[in-house]
């Protein structure tokens, strides 16, 4: 980790303009404020798609085409704290589905959390974490034929850039097999009134989660940002439907990363771009699809038109 890590920041330091990978936030630290983001008045996304879960578990379970006698793989990418999921998991298992629940995530710590909660609040339920970076961890979905349906939640597929989120898709349509089901939690495109509040809340969680990057650097890297003197600055334009995260040098100044061995300038309103949020429509959706070989079955949509679950068949 330490070693991608450190590649990761000085690359992108050293580009113009200047990124830190939004993937970095999740630490212990960022893993606790994105909890709290999540409870949060203004961050809207998560009680939008556990309105889903909790109120239409049935028809998610039908549009899947799920199978009381086929044992099948549940396996979730980015799966967190499971929250939205778990309303899922209560219900198969209600229903005697049998399944493995293979929840993947970044963070080994998140992953604990959720495995003692599955095992605490759902003990029939099997659960096998897998702790990686989900691209990587794509390549070894290929090994087994069993059945399955893969989760990709929470507009996760939002930090992706268009083209990444493309070849995202159409990867793991390659890893599956035919009949296999994606089924994809996406925000949906509103106006900027909605959106900016929910990546700029008034509690500073989501400041204090895009700042957290600068507060790694400094812990593991050794660096000295004065983070007194940067600032989370949120952006969404409706038009464009994609909220971005900066973090903004209110000063020039430079900064020394001990680890690296190396000095950053920061100009004053120098912008370090860290988090692309895409929003997305039908149109946005058919267009990531079309060179995949996934085709729509469905979409559901919660009682606010705010999120929708989209799901999919790999052909
Ligand atoms: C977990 C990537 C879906 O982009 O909305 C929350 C992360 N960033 N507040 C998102 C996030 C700022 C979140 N995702």
């Amino acid at each position: 980790m330490i070693a991608s890590f450190k590649k990761d920041i000085e690359k992108g330091l050293s580009s113009s303009p200047k990124t830190l990978p939004s993937k970095y936030f999740y630490d212990e630290i960022g893993d606790d404020l994105f909890v709290k983001i999540m409870h949060s008045e203004e961050y809207y996304l998560t009680r939008s798609e556990l309105d889903i879960f909790t109120n239409q578990t049935l028809q998610i379970i039908k549009e899947l085409q799920l199978e009381q006698s086929t044992y099948f793989e549940l396996i979730e990418l980015g799966a967190g704290d499971g929250l939205k999921t778990k309303q899922l998991l209560k219900k198969l298992n209600e229903e005697g589905y049998k399944f493995d629940y293979l929840p993947v995530d970044i963070s080994q710590n998140a992953l604990s959390n959720l495995k003692k909660s599955v095992n605490k609040e759902l003990p029939n339920v099997s659960i096998k974490t897998q702790q990686g970076d989900y691209f990587k961890v794509l390549e070894s979905l290929k090994n087994s034929k069993k059945p399955k349906a893969v989760l990709f939640l929470g507009s996760n597929i939002g930090n992706m850039r268009d083209n990444i989120a493309t070849q995202f898709i159409h990867n793991l349509g390659r890893n599956l097999n035919a009949n296999d089901k994606l089924l994809l939690g996406v925000d949906l495109i509103k106006s900027a009134e909605i959106i900016k509040p929910a990546y700029n809340d008034s509690q500073g969680y989501t400041r204090d989660f895009n700042m957290n990057l600068l507060f790694r650097i400094n812990k593991e890297l050794g660096g000295n940002f004065d983070l007194e003197q940067f600032k989370h600055e949120p952006e969404y334009e409706e038009s464009e439907g994609i909220a971005k995260s900066f973090i903004v040098s209110q000063t020039d100044q430079d900064v020394h990363i001990k680890k690296l061995d190396m000095t950053f300038h920061f100009a004053k309103g120098e912008k370090i771009s860290t988090e692309i949020s895409r929003k997305y429509n039908d149109e946005i959706i058919q267009d990531l699809i079309k060179e995949s070989s996934f085709s729509l079955v469905s979409k559901l949509t919660d009682s606010k038109d705010y999120f929708a679950n989209y799901i999919l068949n790999r052909n």
